[in-house]
């Protein structure tokens, strides 16, 4: 799981990825920077304080910025980036506080991006057009009768992503590594005295992508503040929280993460899993012996833990401690304690 930055030059793309991450670029030198940002989570803080363990491990995103130098620069991001999980799209909203700009230097880029997999798709059907029917292998023609879908909405000017494809069908085609497939985010980055530009932006722009507004000036002079003295600093310049948070929050939701925790006093820890993860799997993030032996889940509900006094003695009382087998579908904020025979 990665989430890739990608925007215009000079768009803010590395003072945002080091706001999250805390990764410095200017003391590295390479092209492709990955850095890891902590996802916030009251929910973890919250057990924090009432296990005060000995080691806190809050779930991670990673995130890649790439610097582009030299001659072909399109080639480097999209050899760095290709692996990439998901997009953030910065869009300078400072140097160009017109809405109408903004606009068109998103739409530069998506339109790149756009263009690059339009290729994609015409090469790859040239190709077959030019082979004998019966030489097509099985999957080019199942592929196949997908593409002139997506060329269409390409040639519309949309991203494949609005396609509504299939599960199905996005495996078949997983292997052209298209751009606009992946999900996206845009982070408009506003100057310090136009903060409500973001939602002018979203309002005109009307994306089916999520939006989110930060203005990375400000937030990079949080770093070496405290919880409290960053509150004070963001209400003197008219911010409730900082948005760095918000944006690392909704690429997690964005990437279809969940994340579920193991609880002790030597360790609370948030483990990252996809949406939809029977308890073997979740399990073996943590050990593969786990998934091996899993014999049962014992699963709290985070809600009903917190209401029970946060004791999880008054939660098995409650008869709320949950046993649960192999095909039970690990659910966001569950704290787990797996048992297991290898
Ligand atoms: N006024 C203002 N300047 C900003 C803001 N964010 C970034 N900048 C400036 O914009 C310039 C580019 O910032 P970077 O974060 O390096 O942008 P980038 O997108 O990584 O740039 P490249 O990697 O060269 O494409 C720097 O000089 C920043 O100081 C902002 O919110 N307000
Ligand atoms: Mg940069």
């Amino acid at each position: 799981m990665e989430m890739g930055i990608l925007g215009l030059p000079q768009s803010g793309k590395s003072t945002l990825f080091e706001i999250m991450t805390g990764t410095k670029g200017s003391q590295h030198n390479e092209a492709v920077l990955r850095g890891q940002a902590s996802v916030p989570d009251e929910r973890f803080d919250k057990l924090v304080e009432i296990y005060k363990p000995a080691k806190v491990t809050p779930a991670k995103i990673p995130f890649v910025d790439v610097h582009v130098m030299g001659e072909k620069p399109w080639e480097s991001i999209r050899q760095h980036l290709s692996g990439a999980d998901g997009i953030l799209h910065v869009v300078d909203g400072f140097s160009l506080p017109d809405v109408s700009l903004a606009l068109d230097a998103y739409r530069k880029l998506e339109d790149e991006l756009i263009l690059s997999d339009l290729i994609i798709i015409e090469k790859k059907m040239e190709r077959t057009a030019k082979l004998p029917k019966k030489a097509i292998p099985a999957q080019d023609v199942a592929q196949n009768e997908i593409l002139p879908r997506l060329k269409d909405c390409l040639e519309a000017g949309k991203p494949l992503r609005t396609v509504g494809l299939t599960p199905a069908e996005e495996f078949l085609l997983r292997s052209f590594s298209f751009w606009t497939i992946k999900p996206e985010l845009v982070v408009v980055n506003v100057a310090e005295d136009n903060i409500s530009f973001a939602e002018d932006f979203a309002k005109e722009a009307k994306l089916d992508e999520p939006v989110v507004g930060i203005c990375c000036k400000i937030e990079a002079e949080l770093t070496g503040l405290d919880a409290a003295e960053q509150k004070e600093f963001l209400a003197s310049m008219g911010i409730a929280e900082p948005a760095f948070g918000r944006i690392i929050r909704a690429a997690f939701s964005l990437l279809g993460r969940i994340s579920f925790f193991t609880v002790g006093e030597d360790e609370v820890k948030a483990w990252v899993i996809p949406v939809n993860t029977k308890a073997p799997k979740a399990a073996g993030t943590i050990h593969n012996d786990f998934e091996r032996g899993f014999i049962k889940a014992e699963v709290m509900r985070y809600d009903e833990f917190i209401a029970h006094g946060s004791s999880a003695a008054q939660v098995k009382a409650a008869g709320l401690l949950r046993l649960e087998g192999k095909e039970y579908i690990v659910q966001d904020g569950d704290i787990i304690n797996f048992r297991f025979n290898v």
